[in-house]
């Protein structure tokens, strides 16, 4: 079974057959098929979006002069037996975490976390970063799903994701190390934004695969509106059973770009495999509509009405991360969701 898309004959794999036959595809033949896809599916994959050398390339050395740093500091720290130096990023991200467990990931994130915020909380802003989030395929991409008036959510993650053997039984249920558990984005972020067209754009920095941890999703579920989320100790996002039965993992190459509808249930396998599954999670909403996190700074991306508006100097948005973080450090921290943990549901 073949499928042409950009000139290129793809054949497909067992899992994407089966994904076919669902009616929705994993591999998009036509731009003009994709926005009835995304409505159909509630998301879709788009292949060889970004160039593995021009667009990731520097995030990839950004992030491996960010762990050399951290390895050396923490090395002299006594928190490591070793910097780890003689190995490539992805091994010695693993053998970091095998040391130090869930404490070597905030340094990395691209967000503040959701507890125990400081003026010490540790954020990574780089100057790749940055680009990243103002990517011109990207954003050109973004732009045919809410329209050119782009705002960046600053809702937005890396994930660095050790084989799971490396952690403990109670870092496998955070996801930002670990498998993700079953959820709408739509879900984790407050009411005021429920009507906000906030579009979720995945993409991982090595291929993704069934093996070391991709994403899964229940094709169509965005149409059933928000379902309960659950955050008690016991149970994460959506229980088990109300996710649903088809649940389709999306194995994705790097340059891949998933695009979701904020309400489409998924999650992700766990990372089974010898290597780390990295990859990050970003948000765009059209310029003006209520963000989710409000007290996070985002800015806007793209404005063809209004092109002064557009945030290119990376040290104010740097400056503004700071500040919030000094705000959220002082004051009482906000509800950064709207479940009630004694809901029987969750119990
Ligand atoms: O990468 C993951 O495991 C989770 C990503 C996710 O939930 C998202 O992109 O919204
Ligand atoms: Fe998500």
């Amino acid at each position: 079974m073949t499928r042409v898309q950009l000139d290129v004959i793809i054949t497909l794999s067992e899992s994407e057959k089966y994904y076919v036959k669902l009616g929705c595809k994993l591999v998009i033949p036509l731009k003009s098929e994709m926005s009835r896809e995304f409505e159909k599916c509630g998301y879709v994959i788009l292949r060889g979006v970004l160039d593995p050398i021009d667009d990731l390339q520097p995030v990839a050395s950004e992030y491996s002069k960010l762990l050399n740093s951290l390895s050396k500091k923490w090395f002299s720290e006594g928190k490591l037996s070793s910097e780890y130096s003689d190995l490539s990023f992805d091994k010695r991200i693993s053998a970091v975490a095998s040391e130090m467990g869930g404490e070597f990931y905030q340094p990395f994130d691209i967000s503040l976390p959701q507890k125990n915020i400081t003026n010490d909380t540790p954020i990574h802003l780089g100057p790749a970063v940055f680009n990243l989030l103002r990517n011109q395929k990207l954003l050109d991409a973004v732009e045919s799903f809410i329209g050119p008036e782009i705002y960046c959510n600053p809702v937005q993650h890396v994930r660095i994701k050790p084989s799971e053997k490396w952690l403990d039984n109670s870092e496998i249920s955070n996801p930002s190390i670990a498998r993700t558990y079953w959820h709408q984005d739509q879900g984790v972020i407050t009411e005021e934004a429920d009507e906000s067209e906030i579009l979720t754009v995945w993409f991982p920095m090595v291929d993704a695969t069934v093996e070391n941890g991709c994403l899964q999703v229940v094709p169509g579920s965005h149409k059933n509106g928000l379902d309960m989320h659950c955050f008690t100790k016991t149970s994460k996002g959506i229980p088990d059973d109300f996710v649903g039965d088809v649940r389709v993992p999306l194995p994705m190459k790097v340059g891949d770009v998933l695009f979701m509808n904020k309400l489409t249930r998924h999650g992700s396998l766990p990372n089974l495999s010898e290597d780390v599954r990295w990859s990050f999670d970003l948000r765009y909403n059209p310029i003006g509509q209520p963000i989710g996190r409000k007290y996070f700074p985002g800015f806007v991306a793209r404005s063809r009405q209004n092109r002064n508006s557009e945030l290119h100097d990376r040290s104010i948005w740097e400056k503004k991360w700071h500040e919030s973080r000094s705000a959220l450090s002082i004051g009482q921290l906000p509800n950064f969701n709207r479940w009630d943990p004694n809901d029987p549901v969750c119990a």
